[in-house]
């Protein structure tokens, strides 16, 4: 009897599983011809050459209805072990099985599993019968290049989960639905957020109108909250003379990045990865004296990053980016107090944003691996006591990640983990040493003497891209008030009736400076208030002859049933209540 309970056997019986769709795959295209079938995180796939056939969504469940079928049938798997020139002779036909046999050395034992009329070519372990595989589903199909490169052929990618119990798998089921439910790429879609084309290209998203109205709002907010804590804003443009790069460095140690140069005239240009040498310039400007600093340049900046097509994901990594970024210089003495501002910052907007599941990582050199890092042991030592020094008295819990600094200097990652399983540096506050001396930066100190200034480069949001992606998960799409793009919906029951009410009351919320949308189409109600409930717009003002005649608002709260009818004035007092506790509706 198999302990279920062990990894290895689910491991096992998710393998056997790869083997009964390719059975099954096989009974309905004769012609299909096998690649590899590994176990996944997932559960497992197999990459299979259909000839010209492409597996589309009805396939999954005739597949599936298939493997039923061979499982009934309760074949016994049998392992058989064959010499090199047996295999080769056994998969004559099969030029993918072929290709894997070549690869073996003679100290592999090249071994084979039968079930029924099915054969393939595998190591095993197997379960002994395919009536032993009972509970599985196929999850998703998509194209994969053969090998993984893009000038091979396109196999066909089919991806499965197998369990022992009928109650795992239905648990996994539900959880791969909540997960879908709560991926950003469909609320951003339902809330009409941001879009996709492949005529602009991948990793470029279009923010739509209620996209950039909740932008707009993450961009005030930051702004303001930057400037008054002391940050000056800044405008620079989004590319940059290569020789801009070379001076940074980033030519030499980020060039794989960056999108590629462009010559106009006689100069060359790129898109630039990272706002840094141009306010390090900026900086340079001017002379500045010890008693300025620290002086803190910030910027809502665009950036441009190469991206692997197939690491891009909706908003969440994307090749066109805005950074909420800044760039602090400071005297090597004001470190810790900078630092500490930084992560004081960080902690504010995470409260007001009611962000509370979040991990901090110290990333820090290794002293072993010196060679890897900018040079000057005191400084390091220094400056990660330091660091260390404001998280303990701050008591924020972080772990250490030796080996994870980044060249110039220790950083502190504030990471998330998305809907999907993703795990991303949302917020990073990183120490520098390096960019202020190739850009010789200096201020005056107190004895008339030019010093170097450090740098602190840090993003509280991260990028707006990220930050979006993450927030519609974070809150599953029920955005709060005060960044709502849309907070509330006015539906008359019956345009005729109660339109002109309606219209009053709109006009009042606009008045009181609320984003409103009055839906006066001439739809059924039950029609508007799913619509409305699919936006997850958080305030429904349903208004009906009641309402009309009292003068008064009936609500309904994203996510919630209940209807409530307040005077026009209590639902403006609420209104300004939400906003003003940045109230999240989703907890
Ligand atoms: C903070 N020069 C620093 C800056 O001064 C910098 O660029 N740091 S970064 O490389 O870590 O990027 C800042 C933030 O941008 C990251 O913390 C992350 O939240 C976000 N980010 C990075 N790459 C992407 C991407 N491809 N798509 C969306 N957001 C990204
Ligand atoms: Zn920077």
């Amino acid at each position: 009897m198999v302990n279920f309970k062990e990894e290895e056997s689910l491991h096992m019986l998710n393998h056997s599983c790869a083997h009964l769709m390719a059975q099954a795959v096989k009974h309905l295209y004769p012609n299909a011809k096998f690649w590899v079938g590994p176990v996944v995180e997932e559960g497992f796939y197999y990459d299979i050459d259909l000839g010209e056939d492409v597996i589309k969504e009805d396939d999954l469940a005739r597949i599936e209805k298939e493997m039923k079928k061979c499982s009934k049938d309760a074949k016994h798997i049998i392992r058989k072990e064959l010499t090199k020139d047996e295999a080769l002779n056994l998969f004559k036909e099969d030029s993918y099985k072929i290709d894997l046999i070549e690869r073996m050395d003679e100290e592999n034992v090249i071994s084979c599993y039968t079930q029924g009329d099915f054969t393939d070519l595998c190591r095993g372990p197997h379960m002994s019968n395919t009536k032993e595989i009972k509970y599985f589903k196929l999850i998703k199909f998509s194209g994969a290049y053969f090998k993984g490169d893009s000038s091979n052929k396109m196999l066909q990618r089919i991806y499965g989960v197998c369990f022992p119990t009928q109650e795992e798998l239905d648990n996994h089921l539900k959880e791969l639905e909540e997960m879908k439910m709560r991926d950003h790429r469909k609320i951003g879609k339902d809330l009409e957020i941001f879009m996709i084309s492949d005529l602009v290209g991948k990793g470029l998203p279009l923010w739509l109108p209620k996209g950039s109205e909740l932008r707009r709002r993450l961009e005030r907010y930051i702004t303001d909250k930057e400037i008054s804590s002391g940050y000056q804003h800044v405008t620079t443009p989004s590319l940059g003379s290569v020789n801009l790069y070379k001076t940074s460095g980033h030519w030499d140690h980020y060039k794989e990045n960056m999108f590629p140069k462009m010559k106009i005239d006689e100069e060359e240009f790129v898109l630039r990865p990272m706002n840094c040498p141009h306010h390090m310039l900026i900086f340079a400007n001017g002379i500045h004296s010890y008693k300025e600093l620290p002086i803190r340049y910030a910027e809502i900046a665009n950036d441009f990053r190469y991206e692997e097509s197939g690491a891009v994901c909706g908003l969440e990594r994307v090749r066109c980016m805005t950074q909420n970024d800044s760039h602090i210089f400071c005297r090597p003495d004001q470190i810790k107090e900078e630092f500490a501002g930084v992560v004081k910052l960080i902690l504010a907007v995470y409260q007001d944003m009611g962000i509370t599941d979040y991990t901090c990582r110290l990333s820090l050199r290794d002293p072993l691996d010196k060679e890897k890092y900018y040079d000057d042991d005191e400084m390091w030592i220094k400056a990660e006591n330091e660091l260390r020094e404001v998280l303990n008295g701050l008591h924020i819990t972080y772990f250490e990640a030796t080996g994870e600094a980044a060249f110039y200097g220790p950083k502190l990652d504030v990471e998330i983990k998305t809907a999907i399983g993703h795990e991303l540096t949302l917020s990073t506050i990183q120490l520098d040493f390096l960019l202020p001396q190739k850009f010789e930066l200096s201020y005056v100190d107190e004895n008339g003497e030019k010093v170097r200034p450090v740098v602190i480069h840090r993003a509280i949001l991260g990028t707006l891209d990220r930050f979006v992606a993450f927030y519609l998960e974070e809150t599953k799409g029920y955005l709060p008030l005060w960044l709502a793009p849309i907070q509330v919906q006015i539906i008359p029951v019956h345009k005729e009736y109660h339109g002109i009410y309606a219209e009053e009351v709109y006009k009042r919320l606009k008045e009181k400076g609320f984003r409103v949308e009055l839906d006066n189409r001439n739809e059924k109600l039950g029609y508007k208030l799913r619509e409305s409930v699919i936006k997850k717009i958080p305030y429904m003002l349903i208004l009906g002859q009641n309402e009309v005649d009292n003068h008064s608002v009936s609500y309904r709260r994203a996510g919630s049933e209940e209807t409530i009818t307040v005077s026009l004035e209590e639902f403006i007092e609420l209104l300004n209540q939400d906003v003003q506790n940045k109230v999240r509706y989703d907890k």
